[in-house]
């Protein structure tokens, strides 16, 4: 029996790389070519899910996408066998050789957006997998955790909604920009949902991936209170600095919310806003990190906010970081404090530098849900880790995984088979049977 905070982590996939594909992403771009270490990276992350089993919050596990994806190729005009596409295809246009091999579906927060049934109207748990529009590699990531998603939970207990419609107008990224506080985790909460742009603003020059439209359509279908509901909207500053996603400059669990003083237009205003919708605003911890604590750069480039606080088995906060975070004095003078003025009395730091080199924190690889005892009982429990699974799961990683990848070997035809290989034996070990399209054909 369990109830509480789940978080379903992305498995990184083999074919794991540093191709530069998202613009606005200062890591992405930094390292594009590099040579990447799938083996590394997905033993990283499953070293993070155990770290939260040992804190006793229960950890699942969404399987990596089917990569390359051939069917994008096929839209673009490539035809043939496997290999005949994947050659072409690195003659022709690497930049669509690369976006069909991304593992960006490890970074699970941006999957979908979840709302705990204790919000809606219908009191059913809402999850609408995110369209991911603005980035060509992530908008073919949809169709799949769609039919994952329905394959985890079960429709008695969770609704889960197409993807909107992807367009210009309604980009959506998940819940790497929503955040909820409540009191605790079961108890009635507000939402707040963070855009780039207002659908009416085009032709940017910066990349607001976002828009309003997108997030109102979700609060709606998600039938949520519109008195606890807000719409921020992220500061130009603070996309400009590197904030593609809002989960980069603040973060919320239960009663804590931290942001960045820059991280939201109309910052104090909007507050307020929340503050006065509350019943007791002093029980909850609204902690503001200024510019002079911490510049907003700081703030970015160590992804201190990028973190996964959760309650732990002794009812106080575990604050877990990337270890890149230690670099800067700034963040570790400022979590000196933190323990003294707030539920946070636990900080961990991990190693997942494989996917910060992408971009991509502690918060990015999870998509975090909350649930009662009976939702907990509606989830498919081969998707939970557990001794056995792990070993599995390393076992298979450490065996079938490349420990570099350049990415002029996207090219190299051996790597589909590698690729299709793993997702094979990963459907049997979840027990899927099959989901992907190779395994259909
Ligand atoms: O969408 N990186 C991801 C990182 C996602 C981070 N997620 C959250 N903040 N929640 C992105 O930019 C890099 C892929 C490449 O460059 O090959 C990438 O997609």
């Amino acid at each position: 029996m369990y109830r509480g905070e789940l978080n379903f982590d992305g498995l990184i996939g083999p074919t794991h790389n540093y191709s530069g594909l998202s613009e606005g992403n200062i890591a992405s771009f930094k390292n594009s070519k590099k040579i990447s270490n799938p083996k590394k990276a997905a033993l990283q992350g499953l070293e993070k899910m155990k770290l939260l089993i040992d804190l006793g919050i229960p950890q699942g596990i969404f399987l990596p996408h089917e990569r390359p994806h051939l069917e994008s190729l096929r839209k673009q005009g490539f035809s043939g066998s496997a290999n005949d596409i994947v050659l072409s295809a690195s003659k022709t246009s690497t930049l669509l050789l690369n976006q069909s091999y991304s593992a960006s579906s490890m970074w699970a927060a941006n999957a979908a957006t979840f709302s705990p049934s204790t919000d809606s109207v219908d009191s059913i748990a809402h999850i609408t997998p995110a369209n991911l529009f603005s980035m060509p590699h992530r908008r073919i990531e949809s169709e799949f955790t769609y039919n994952q998603l329905n394959i985890i939970f079960n429709s008695s207990h969770f609704k889960i909604h197409k993807p909107i419609d992807p367009s210009e107008l309604m980009g959506d990224e998940g819940a790497a920009n929503h955040l909820r506080i409540s009191n605790n985790h079961l108890e009635k909460g507000i939402q707040i949902f963070v855009y780039g742009r207002d659908s009416s603003e085009t032709n940017l020059n910066f990349v607001a991936r976002q828009t309003k439209s997108a997030s109102e359509y979700i609060a709606k279908s998600h039938q949520l209170d519109v008195d606890k509901t807000f719409f921020l909207k992220q500061n130009i500053e603070a996309i400009n600095s590197g904030s593609f996603h809002n989960d980069i400059v603040s973060l919320s669990t239960e009663n804590v919310f931290i942001y960045h003083e820059k991280a939201f237009a109309d910052s104090k205003y909007e507050i307020q806003k929340i503050k006065n919708s509350l019943k007791n605003p002093n029980e909850l911890f609204f902690i503001e990190i200024s510019e002079k604590e911490i510049p907003l750069d700081v703030l970015v480039s160590s992804y201190l906010l990028n973190s996964q606080l959760v309650l732990n088995s002794n009812g106080n906060m575990t604050f877990i970081m990337p270890s890149e975070v230690k670099n800067f004095p700034e963040c570790t003078k400022w979590l000196e404090n933190i323990k003294t003025n707030s539920p946070i009395q636990d900080l961990r730091y991990v190693d997942i530098k494989q996917s910060m080199m992408n971009g991509g924190g502690p918060a990015c690889l999870r998509f975090k849900i909350v649930v009662n005892e009976d939702e907990f009982n509606n989830i498919n429990p081969n998707f939970l880790l557990n001794p056995s699974l792990l070993a599995r799961l390393e076992n298979l990683i450490n065996s079938s995984y490349r420990d570099n990848l350049n990415i002029n070997e996207l090219a190299d035809p051996d790597l589909v088979n590698e690729s299709y290989t793993v997702l094979d034996e990963l459907t049997q070990i979840f027990n899927t049977g099959s989901i992907y399209n190779f395994q259909k054909a």
